[in-house]
């Protein structure tokens, strides 16, 4: 089980239909595929998703510190060496989807080479997560076409809905139009990206304070320190921190000094054992967790709801893990399916995943 070499691939695949939210967009999935390989053949992957935007990663910078500092610092090691590979990697600032994505890739490795699922390795606690649906911007009308459309198709009957624009009635139209359209049995919460001042926050949820909302997410900066909890201390819904609590330490002082009361574990920047960490510290300290998508294919997906279904915690609340439907294609020889509303884990060693070979030679970058 010993780690002879990491490789970083860059691909790209055209979304559909591009995801605008209030700090950035995407219309293609420039992503780096991660495969670690050990002495016994056994090959496990992951997906790493630049987003300069969030983290101000580049997908050029990951393939970079991947080659030239993390591969070099983990060859060598036993895939069971979890905590020393978390602390090589841990020398380098920065980098969070690079480092998880062979965080992930080394889980999957070492459920390959045991014959066991991740989920099972992690907890084994279900098999399958409800899914949330992340709508971005467009007029009323659009989204509550796409959010029907998910409903009708899909089953799913949670919405994440993206704000942040000015002035704040564009958004309130759309949650309004939404509510309305979809009616009282649909979740529904809105997540700005830091886009509205902390007043802005506050009157947008004021006149949205009738269409029930789960949660409100990173609304505006965290770094607007006392404008921020201001804001959360007079929503009378939990205040999710996104992007503002990437690392355990980041978590603990958000929610500590009052700028927020729950937390979104996304897998695709704290790999398995940095959101394990997140994940109890969550546990311990009381707050309502929510699986989040850092805009993944379908690889990243799958690695979100073998996590999400490992736990009763990251399981309870429906993870968002359908925005890979709005790409044009994936590296996934067998499609991931969402129905009646819910993802399942892939059954099989590891992560459960293979990749199609024709699919990775049209889309990879680097040849
Ligand atoms: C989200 O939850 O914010 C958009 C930006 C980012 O960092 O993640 C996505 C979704
Ligand atoms: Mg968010």
């Amino acid at each position: 089980m010993k780690i002879t070499r990491v490789e970083a691939i860059p691909f790209a695949i055209p979304y559909r239909k591009p995801l605008r939210f209030a700090s950035g967009e995407v219309h293609a999935a420039e992503h780096v595929l991660v495969r670690v390989h050990t002495d016994d053949g056994v090959v496990g992957v992951a997906e790493a998703p630049p987003r300069p935007f969030t983290y101000g990663e580049t997908q050029a910078g990951i393939v970079t510190v991947i080659d030239t500092i993390f591969a070099p610092q983990l060859t060598g090691l036993s895939l069971l060496e979890r905590e020393t590979a978390y602390a090589r990697l841990a020398r380098t600032v920065g980098n969070p989807t690079a480092k998880a994505a062979i965080d992930m890739a080394m889980w999957d490795a070492l459920g390959r080479s045991l014959d066991v699922s991740v989920t099972e390795l992690l907890g084994a606690y279900t098999d399958r997560m409800r899914v949330s649906h992340m709508l971005g911007f467009d007029d009323p009308a659009a989204m509550v076409a796409e959010a029907e459309k998910m409903r009708d198709t899909y089953g799913i009957t949670t919405f994440k809905v993206k704000v942040g624009r000015r002035p704040v009635s564009l958004d309130t139209a759309v949650v309004r139009a939404l509510r309305e359209g979809l009616g009282e049995s649909v979740e529904l919460y809105v997540d700005g990206n830091r886009g509205w001042t902390a007043a802005e926050s506050a009157r947008a949820m004021k006149e949205m304070a009738d269409l029930d909302l789960l949660f409100a997410e990173e609304l505006c900066p965290a770094d607007d320190v006392l404008g921020r909890r201001w804001l959360v201390q007079q929503l009378d819904v939990p205040f999710i921190a996104d992007e503002s609590a990437v690392t355990q330490a980041d978590v603990t002082r958000e929610v500590l000094g009052g700028s927020a009361t729950a937390v979104s574990i996304k897998t695709a920047r704290t790999g398995f054992t940095g959101s394990q960490r997140t994940h109890h510290l969550a546990e311990g300290l009381g707050l309502e967790v929510v699986m989040g998508n850092q805009v993944d294919g379908q690889l990243g997906s799958l690695c979100t709801v073998a996590f999400g279904a490992a736990h009763a915690l990251t399981s309870r609340r429906a993870g968002e893990l359908s925005n890979f439907l709005d790409m044009s294609d994936d590296l996934l020889a067998e499609p991931l399916r969402i129905s009646d509303g819910e993802l399942t884990v892939r059954p099989g060693a590891g992560l459960g995943a293979e990749l199609d070979p024709d699919k990775l030679r049209h889309y990879r970058q680097d040849r």
